[in-house]
C-alpha cells in the first residue's frame, strides 16, 4: 500500500518538477529579444488609449519590405496590445494606423504636404495623429518602404515605451546617409575583437542554409536605424572575392534586403596578386594572377574592374569596399611607392559605375614618419586632402590612437575639408573590459560628437563635420565596429546591446541625448517598471566615466596588456612591463604623462588655433586630457587643489568604488527583473569590480615605483 502511495506520490512529484522545469525555461529570458520583446503595456490608461487608436490596420504595398512590415506590426501590437489587429483593406481612414507612401494617401482623397514629402528623403518619415472626415486617424507616411520601415519602428518604441498617441506630429529624418555596422569577423568564423562568441556568418553553411539570425540581425539593425554593414574583418581575406565567397555574400545581402540592409565587403589590397606567391612566403599572395597589386598598373585596374562587375552580378545593390591598407601589416600602395589616393582611387574608379563607396581607413601608424604615433595618420593623410575620388571616404576612428577609453578626437577630422570623412566607431569594448564590464558607451560617443574640432572656428563640432554641415561634404557616413556575436543574446552582455542600440540612434540623429537613448533601450529592453528604469538609468550614466577613472584617469592610455587590451598592462608579480605603457604613459621620478605639447612631440600643432592653444599650456588644457598632452610634477596642484599624485589616487578609487554601487544597487533589483537577466548582470558586476580593483591597485602600486608616495585611500 505504502509502496503504491510512494509510487504515486513519485509521479506526481516528477510531473510537478516537469512541469515546473518547462515554465521556468519558458520564461528563462536569454535576453535574445534585444530591445524588440514587445511584452504588454503594463498601463492600462495607455493600453487603453492605444486599443482604442488602433482597430485596424493598413499597410500599403507588397515588396518585400512592406511585408516585414506587416510582420513586425502584427507581431508588435500582438505582444504590446495582447489582441489581434487586423489589416483591413485599403480604403479605411478611421481608428487605424496606416503605413503608406503618398500614393495612397493621394487615392484616399487626402494628398499630402508636398514640403513634407520632399523634406523626408528617401528614408525620413513622419509620423502623424489627424483627423479625416472627422475620424481619428494613425499614420506613417514616407516617399518609400525603408521610410515606412524606420516609422514603423519608431512608432512601435512609442508603445514600448508608453508614450501617448493622441497629438503625434513625428517627422524624422537621418542627418547621416551611410550607417554602417563594421564586422570584423573571419572566415574561420573567429571574430576580432568580439567578446560574444563566433561570428554570426556561417560560413561553411553558406550559401545553402539560412540561419534565422540572419533575418533577426537584419531586423535589429533597422530598428534603430542601421542601413549597411560590412560583413568581413578589415585584415580582409583575399578569399572573401572567390566567386564561392560571392555567392555566399549575395545570400546574406537577400537575407538582410527587406530590411533596407546593403552589404558592403573588406578587401584586402593584394587581393589580384597570384597565391602562388604566398607559396613562396610572399604574404601578399592573393586570388588573382597577376604578380603585383600597384594601383597604377593597367592589369591591376583591370582585374579590380572586371571584379567589381561580378560583385554587382551577384549583388545588384552592393554598397561597396572598406579598406585597411598599408596598416598594422596589411598590404597597400606605399608598397609600390604610390599613395593612399592612388590606392583608393583605383577602387572608387571601379565601384563608380555601379554607384559603390570606397571607405579608405586612416588608422596607419608608420613609425618612421614620427616618434608619436598620435600624429602619425594626420602626417600621411592631410597632404592628399583634395586628392580623392568623389565616391571616396577616408574613414577614421574617433581618436588619434585606438579606441581608448578617452582620447581627445583625431585632428585629421579637422584638417580635410575636401575630402569626406567618416567617423569610425567602435561598439565592441576592445579597451573597455570586453563583454565582462557594464559600460554604456553613448556618453562617450557624444563627447566625442559634441567635441569642437574649430575646423572653421568656433561651432564646428566632430558631429557637424561628419552629417556634412561644415565641409558641405557630397556624401556622409558613420560606422560602428560590431559587437555581436553567435551568442543567444547577441553581445555577450545584457548591457552591450545598449551600445549597439546607441550607435544606431546617434547614428540617425546624433542630437538625441545619451540619457534618453538609455531611457528608451530600458524601457524596451525591461519594460517600465520605474525603479527599475531610475536603478539601471543610474547604473548606466556614469559607467564610463567610471571606466575611464579605474582603468586610465587623467588623460592616461594604453597601459593596458599588450594585445589582449584586458587587463592593466604593467604585471607587479613578474616585475615585467611592457614596453608600450612607459611609452604611453611616460612615467618618471619628476611626474608622469606624455608631453605633446609645442615643447615636446608637438601633437598639439594638429589642431586648429585656439584649441591648439588651449591643449599646449597645462593650466587650460582640460583635465580629462591632461596626461595625454603634458608630462606633470607629481606634486603639482590640480583644479581641485589635490596634487597629481592624490588626484590620480582619488580618481582610481572613484572608479573602482562606482562598480561597488552599481553591484549593490542591482541588487535591489532581485526580485523585479527576470531572473536569469538577474543572474547573469550580477555574475558580470561581481567579475567586473574584481577586475577594477585590480586595475587601481597595479596601476597605482606601478606609478608609485616612480612618484614614491603613499596611496591614499579616497574617492570624492
Ligand atoms: O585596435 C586595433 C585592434 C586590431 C584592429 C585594428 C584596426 C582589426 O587591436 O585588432 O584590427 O585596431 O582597427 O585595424
Amino acid at each position: 500500500m505504502s509502496a503504491i502511495r510512494n509510487s504515486r506520490w513519485n509521479v506526481v512529484l516528477v510531473t510537478c518538477l516537469l512541469a515546473w522545469c518547462t515554465a521556468s525555461v519558458a520564461s528563462a529570458n536569454d535576453g535574445s529579444g534585444l530591445w524588440l520583446n514587445y511584452t504588454p503595456v503594463s498601463d492600462n490608461v495607455r493600453l487603453k488609449e492605444y486599443r482604442q487608436s488602433i482597430r485596424a490596420m493598413v499597410v500599403a504595398g507588397d515588396s518585400l519590405t512592406a511585408r516585414e512590415i506587416r510582420n513586425e506590426l502584427r507581431h508588435g501590437l500582438n505582444g504590446l496590445l495582447g489582441r489581434e489587429i487586423p489589416f483591413d483593406a485599403p480604403g479605411r481612414t478611421s481608428n487605424a494606423l496606416i503605413v503608406a507612401t503618398p500614393r495612397y494617401f493621394k487615392a484616399a482623397g487626402v494628398p499630402p504636404n508636398q514640403e513634407l514629402l520632399k523634406s523626408l528623403g528617401s528614408e525620413g518619415y513622419a509620423i502623424k495623429a489627424v483627423k479625416i472626415r472627422g475620424a481619428r486617424t494613425l499614420f506613417i507616411i514616407a516617399n518609400g518602404d525603408r521610410g515606412l520601415l524606420y516609422g514603423t519602428f519608431h512608432f512601435l518604441r512609442l508603445l514600448q515605451t508608453q508614450r501617448p498617441l493622441g497629438r503625434l506630429d513625428i517627422v524624422s529624418t537621418p542627418r547621416i546617409q551611410h550607417r554602417l555596422l563594421n564586422h570584423w569577423d573571419n572566415l574561420d568564423g573567429s571574430v576580432e575583437r568580439g567578446y560574444a562568441g563566433r561570428s554570426l556568418w556561417r560560413w561553411d553553411e553558406l550559401p545553402s542554409v539560412l540561419s534565422p539570425r540572419y533575418r533577426e540581425y537584419a531586423r535589429a539593425c533597422a530598428s534603430i536605424g542601421i542601413n549597411g554593414t560590412v560583413v568581413n574583418n578589415v585584415n580582409a581575406n583575399p578569399r572573401i572575392l572567390t566567386p564561392e565567397y560571392v555567392r555566399k555574400v549575395a545570400t546574406l545581402a537577400e537575407a538582410f534586403r527587406p530590411y533596407g540592409i546593403r552589404v558592403f565587403l573588406s578587401v584586402n589590397f593584394s587581393s589580384p596578386i597570384s597565391a602562388r606567391f604566398e607559396q613562396e612566403g610572399n604574404r601578399k599572395g592573393g586570388i588573382g594572377n597577376l604578380s603585383t597589386s600597384d594601383p597604377l598598373d593597367p592589369a591591376v585596374r583591370a582585374w579590380w574592374k572586371a571584379k567589381v562587375s561580378e560583385v554587382y552580378r551577384g549583388i545588384p545593390d552592393f554598397g561597396g569596399f572598406l579598406v585597411k591598407a598599408s596598416s598594422e601589416g596589411m598590404p597597400g600602395p606605399q608598397e609600390y611607392g604610390r599613395t593612399h589616393a592612388d590606392g583608393a582611387n583605383m577602387l572608387a574608379e571601379a565601384l563608380e559605375p555601379y554607384g559603390g563607396i570606397v571607405m579608405w581607413r586612416s588608422f596607419v601608424y608608420d613609425a618612421e614618419s614620427d616618434p608619436d604615433r598620435v600624429k602619425r595618420a594626420y602626417k600621411e593623410f592631410v597632404p592628399l586632402d583634395g586628392q580623392f575620388r568623389g565616391n571616396v571616404f577616408v574613414q577614421a576612428k574617433n581618436g588619434p590612437l585606438d579606441f581608448q577609453p578617452r582620447e581627445p578626437v583625431q585632428p585629421l577630422f579637422a584638417a580635410m575639408p575636401r575630402t569626406p570623412m567618416m567617423l569610425e566607431l567602435q561598439i565592441t569594448q576592445e579597451y573597455l573590459g570586453h563583454s565582462t564590464h557594464l559600460v554604456y558607451l553613448a556618453p562617450m560617443w557624444k563627447e566625442y560628437l559634441q567635441f569642437d574640432t574649430f575646423a572653421k572656428g568656433p561651432g564646428s563640432s566632430l558631429a557637424s563635420i561628419i552629417d556634412g554641415t561644415v565641409q558641405k561634404y557630397r556624401m556622409t557616413g558613420i560606422a560602428g565596429v560590431a559587437n555581436t556575436g553567435d551568442q543567444p543574446n547577441w553581445c555577450g552582455h545584457l548591457f552591450a546591446q545598449a551600445n549597439w542600440f546607441a550607435f544606431g540612434r546617434l547614428a540617425w540623429d546624433h542630437t538625441q541625448s545619451a540619457e534618453d537613448i538609455a531611457a528608451d533601450w530600458i524601457r524596451m529592453t525591461f519594460g517600465n517598471d520605474q525603479r527599475v528604469l531610475k536603478t539601471v538609468h543610474s547604473m548606466m550614466m556614469g559607467s564610463w566615466e567610471a571606466c575611464v577613472n579605474y582603468m586610465t584617469p587623467l588623460g592616461l592610455h594604453h597601459i593596458m596588456q599588450v594585445d589582449f587590451h584586458y587587463g592593466p598592462g604593467p604585471d607587479l608579480d613578474t616585475g615585467r612591463v611592457d614596453w608600450r605603457s612607459t611609452y604611453y604613459h611616460r612615467a618618471d621620478s619628476l611626474g608622469l604623462g606624455y608631453d605633446r605639447s609645442s615643447t615636446g612631440s608637438n601633437a598639439v600643432s594638429q589642431y586648429p588655433s585656439l584649441l591648439r592653444e588651449q591643449f599646449d599650456s597645462p593650466v587650460t588644457c582640460p583635465e580629462k586630457y591632461l596626461l595625454w598632452f603634458h608630462h606633470i610634477g607629481w606634486d603639482q596642484k590640480l583644479r581641485s587643489r589635490r596634487s597629481l599624485w592624490e588626484e590620480l589616487c582619488t580618481r582610481y578609487f572613484t572608479g573602482t568604488e562606482y562598480v561597488d554601487t552599481m553591484s549593490t544597487i542591482w541588487s535591489s533589483l532581485e526580485r523585479i527583473v527576470d531572473p536569469a537577466i538577474f543572474i547573469h548582470v550580477s555574475k558580470k558586476l561581481e567579475t567586473q569590480r574584481k577586475d577594477a580593483a585590480a586595475w587601481r591597485d597595479t596601476c597605482l602600486r606601478y606609478f608609485q615605483r616612480f612618484s614614491r608616495r603613499p596611496i591614499i585611500g579616497q574617492s570624492e
